[in-house]
């Protein structure tokens, strides 16, 4: 009897655990595929007329009355990529300098990345180099390696709460899916991309549940086995002995790994 009893707990925690991770893929899936169609829209307008035939304040309307079809970003932007060479002309065209993400005029660097068009949720990046950052700058540059969407670690974004950044590269040309590294180095424009509120979004989410009182919900990167990173939830003391489920995750970045842990709070 005493084992029956368990094992509906057990199952309970594999259900409420298994429909959270793959409500939590689900919304990660429909906000990536979005974010990709934005991608294509720079391309499309910026790059293929000829003059733009987009700006900030069509960028910001549109990507306003769509965040809707992004439920898990806080926020979108595009970030062009500016060789050293061409800086003093895009900055004389732009109207103001270069800056990093700590706000400061950018010293002198091979290339920059800053943003020209931005959801008004996240206007702060605007004219910031994204490359100025350590994760952003990682997922830059595999991003236009790879002609994919990428996916950083988990951080403290700029609005300070816990989450990942999502890049999409855009190219100049259309490129043959085939191509090499080189050629998506050189035919690379800029990198549309946007930050995965984890911290707010994610919470928001899940109080919408039924069982969310009693279920404790952790996710991690687990990209390094041996060194997982907390993406949400609160850090579980090691050895902990309640039972838990570890419901495994795609967000879309095969090199990156994540998993989703629920256990049931502890009864006073
Ligand atoms: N967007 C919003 N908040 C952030 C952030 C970011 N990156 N990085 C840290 N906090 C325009 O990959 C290109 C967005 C970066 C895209």
């Amino acid at each position: 009897f005493r084992n029956a009893v368990i094992s509906k707990a057990e199952e309970g925690l594999v259900s409420m655990c298994e429909e959270r991770a793959r409500m939590l893929q689900d919304q990660f899936a429909v906000s990536i595929n979005h974010v990709h169609a934005l991608a294509i829209l720079v391309a499309t307008f910026h790059y293929e007329k000829h003059p733009p035939a987009l700006d900030q304040d069509t960028f910001a309307d549109y990507t306003a009355r769509t965040s809707f079809e992004r439920p898990l970003l806080s926020g979108v932007a595009y970030a062009q990529r500016v060789v050293h060479a061409d800086r003093e002309s895009f900055e004389r065209q732009q109207g103001w300098i270069i800056k990093t993400m700590k706000h400061e005029p950018s010293p002198v660097q091979d290339e920059y990345a800053p943003v020209i068009y931005s959801q008004e949720t996240v206007s702060y990046i605007e004219g910031l180099d994204m490359m100025s950052g350590e994760e952003d700058r990682e997922n830059i540059l595999r991003s236009r390696a790879s002609g994919k969407a990428v996916l950083t670690r988990p951080f403290r974004l700029m609005s300070n709460h816990l989450g990942v950044v999502l890049t999409f590269p855009v190219y100049r040309d259309d490129l043959p899916p085939d191509a090499k590294v080189e050629d998506r180095v050189a035919a690379t424009a800029g990198y549309l991309g946007g930050a995965f509120d984890v911290e707010s979004l994610v919470e928001n989410l899940l109080r919408q549940l039924a069982g969310n009182q009693e279920l404790v919900v952790n996710v991690y990167d687990v990209t390094n086995n041996s060194n997982p990173l907390v993406m949400y939830g609160s850090e579980v003391p090691l050895g902990n002995p309640s039972p838990s489920h570890t419901s495994t995750l795609d967000f879309g970045d095969p090199y990156r790994k994540h998993h989703m842990i629920c256990r049931y709070r502890n009864k006073p």
